[in-house]
């Protein structure tokens, strides 16, 4: 994207603290004072002879840090005449003013010059055993195809093209496409509905959106040129349909619609970045496509799901496709702890160096399970916390000391040139340890949002005012004795029952301590004398046979004995499956319109993975009610 330096991507940007983090989780094993290994540049900040002192610079000397990654790691067209100029009291961000750069010739004809034939992309197909790689230089070539035929349909700089494609190696190319012509890009998840697509296209205003005849997941056909059809009738901007072919079954193709060639594949061996997201959410942006590439490492698309055809699946992945950082999400790890351990011995996972979690609090249970079984004791476990709107990752216990220690289910140690701080809820900061707070960032970096596209001013208002001269996360968090953060979850998640507040995460993390339950979700609803009382859904493992009234009493007697008696559960409902968004998310807002009964206001659905779980949960709640009128 040949765009100054203000209003560029920030995937640009935020590309070499990526960088800096697949160094990171690379890292075992090294010394304690060899900076210069995993950060050449380091060698010309004076004093800095080790990690403890490098991060100490990358905050206190956040310039010259960020100054010195961006010229090291990332080819300018022209070079950026001022680091910064940011001011958190406005909620002004810029950086690197004056520079141009590409993003997608940092991600690709920088690794083809020097090594053209690394593997870029490993694509794990719905099909198990199927899998497709792709070079660097074949996903230029893709790419550059991609560019051109955009730019000969008039796509232009500064427009901005709709994405609604599956985890594919040419929904990747669309991506960089884009970026390499000018044009923004709004990839829309594929799971969303027409209406949903129609809306986020209208909002983008976009002219060119790029499908696929249909999407396999989990074994099932999905019909996403239908739904882009029916999306676009009520979308007059769009001109034009690209349509690749994912499976061998025709679509009807309108006047509107372009058909797409066929694309070249060959297969080589490299290091293996395996983030199992869907590029439609910012981990498939950030940690899938922009960060591996823009680092040339080899990255895997997933495009199935974790039980497809068995709950083995990421671990069969694993062992095929050598993975070496597999980064995946708290609810697939719980999922998949329900059925046993016997589907993740069954594969060789010696490939595996590093673990990574995301998107959720990862409770004790999982963790250890993914530490113990997955990581064999003896991979790192990096719970890692960020947000659509900081780019990257922000707090990780990685990176640090090879042997520093790690604490089951904390984000614990902020990033290089992060600085976060806790706010009581007069707005005072928090300067001692051992005390919770709405979690802000006190310093700008590259990374994180400038602006919201077309309302500049809801930016400021959500995340500069609440806290004026801080940005505000929206989250919770703990800092502990010594000095660690420990996110409790949102803070609209927090409940407050008889004036004791208390974050649902931290119920949750004891109803999931059970050895029967696989997962749960804890949420606040009016009580008339407690102010908000507190409602536990519950999922038991596989094959788990007890009384609910015995498991109840069990799981109100251990949130009693280990938080306290007053977050100790007034109802408790067992169920099949949660209502989740396809990136794993609990829908919150659902559980609590259900227990509202306010059966009108449960909103748009179209994200949820499986809408039946929605009437489960109704049902399961009427039934709850009709036993236990309050
Ligand atoms: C990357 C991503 C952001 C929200 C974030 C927080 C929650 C993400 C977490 C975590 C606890 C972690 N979150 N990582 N909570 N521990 N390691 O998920 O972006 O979809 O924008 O969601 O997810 O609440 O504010 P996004």
């Amino acid at each position: 994207m040949w765009l100054p330096c203000g209003c560029t991507s920030k995937y640009v940007a935020s590309s070499f603290a990526r960088r800096i983090l697949a160094s990171h989780l690379h890292v075992s094993g090294r010394s304690r004072c060899n900076v210069a290994a995993f950060m050449p540049e380091a060698a010309g900040f004076e004093g800095v002879s080790g990690r403890a002192a490098l991060r100490e610079l990358s905050v206190s000397n956040s310039e010259s840090f960020w100054a010195a990654v961006a010229r090291h790691r990332l080819s300018w067209s022209i070079p950026f005449h001022t680091v910064q100029d940011c001011d958190l009291s406005r909620g002004k961000i810029k950086w690197f003013e004056g520079g141009k750069l590409n993003v997608s010739v940092n991600c690709l004809d920088r690794h083809v010059h020097t090594c053209p034939e690394r593997v870029a992309l490993i694509w794990e197909r719905d099909e198990r055993g199927s899998e497709m790689k792709y070079t660097y230089r074949e996903l230029l070539e893709m790419t550059c195809r991609v560019g051109n035929l955009l730019r000969r349909h008039g796509v232009k700089r500064g427009d901005c093209v709709t994405i609604y494609m599956p985890t594919c190696p040419l929904a990747v190319a669309s991506m960089l496409a884009c970026a390499r012509i000018g044009a923004a890009h709004n990839v829309v998840f594929a799971g969303f509905s027409a209406d949903a697509l129609a809306e986020r296209i209208r909002d983008a205003q976009s002219s060119t959106v790029i499908t696929v005849n249909q999407g396999v997941r989990g074994g099932k056909v999905i019909e996403l040129k239908k739904t882009v059809d029916t999306a676009v009738e009520s979308c007059p901007t769009v001109k034009q349909v690209f349509v690749a072919m994912r499976t061998d079954n025709p679509v009807t193709m309108t006047a509107r619609d372009i058909a797409m060639e066929e694309y070249v594949f060959s297969y080589h061996d490299g290091d293996v970045f395996g983030c199992v997201a869907d590029i439609g959410w910012i981990t498939g942006h950030s940690y899938v496509v922009y960060g591996p590439l823009a680092n040339g490492a080899t990255t895997v698309l997933f495009e199935s799901t974790p039980i497809y055809p068995d709950p083995g699946r990421y671990w069969d992945m694993v062992e095929r496709l050598k993975i070496n950082q597999f980064y995946g999400a708290p609810t697939a790890i719980r999922l998949l702890l329900k059925y046993g351990d016997q589907w993740v011995n069954k594969y060789d996972r010696s490939t595996l160096k590093t673990l990574g979690s995301v998107g959720e609090p990862i409770n004790t249970e999982a963790w250890e399970w993914y530490h113990r079984v997955v990581g064999d004791g003896r991979c790192p476990v990096v719970d890692t916390w960020w947000q659509t709107e900081t780019g990257g990752i922000c707090i990780a216990p990685r990176p640090s000391d090879p042997d520093a220690e790690i604490v089951p289910g904390m984000a614990m140690r902020p990033f290089f040139g992060i600085k976060p701080v806790l706010i009581d809820t007069e707005g005072e900061l928090l300067t001692s340890n051992n005390t919770s707070g709405a979690l802000c960032m006190a310093q700008p970096w590259p990374g994180m949002a400038r602006t919201i596209h077309n309302n500049h001013q809801r930016f400021i208002e959500t995340y500069f005012q609440p806290y004026p001269g801080y940005f505000f996360t929206g989250d919770g968090a703990y800092r502990s004795e010594e000095g660690y953060y420990q996110i409790t979850g949102r803070l609209d998640d927090v409940i407050n029952v008889s004036g004791h507040r208390i974050g649902t995460a931290e119920i949750e993390d004891v109803v999931n301590q059970c050895p029967a339950v696989a997962e749960s979700a804890v949420i606040g609803y009016t009580h008339s004398i407690k102010g908000q009382g507190v409602y536990a859904f519950v999922v038991l493992k596989k094959g788990i046979d007890v009384k609910e009234a015995d498991l109840s009493r069990q799981l109100n007697g251990m949130v009693s004995e280990k938080i306290a008696k007053y977050a100790s559960p007034d109802f408790i409902q067992f169920a099949q499956r949660l209502p989740k968004t396809r990136s794993g998310k609990i829908m919150r807002r659902v559980l609590r319109k259900v227990v509202e009964s306010d059966l009108e206001g449960l909103g748009d659905l179209s994200t949820l993975d499986d809408p039946a779980a929605v009437q489960e949960i109704i049902q399961g709640h009427e039934k709850l009610l009709s036993k236990n009128r309050p």
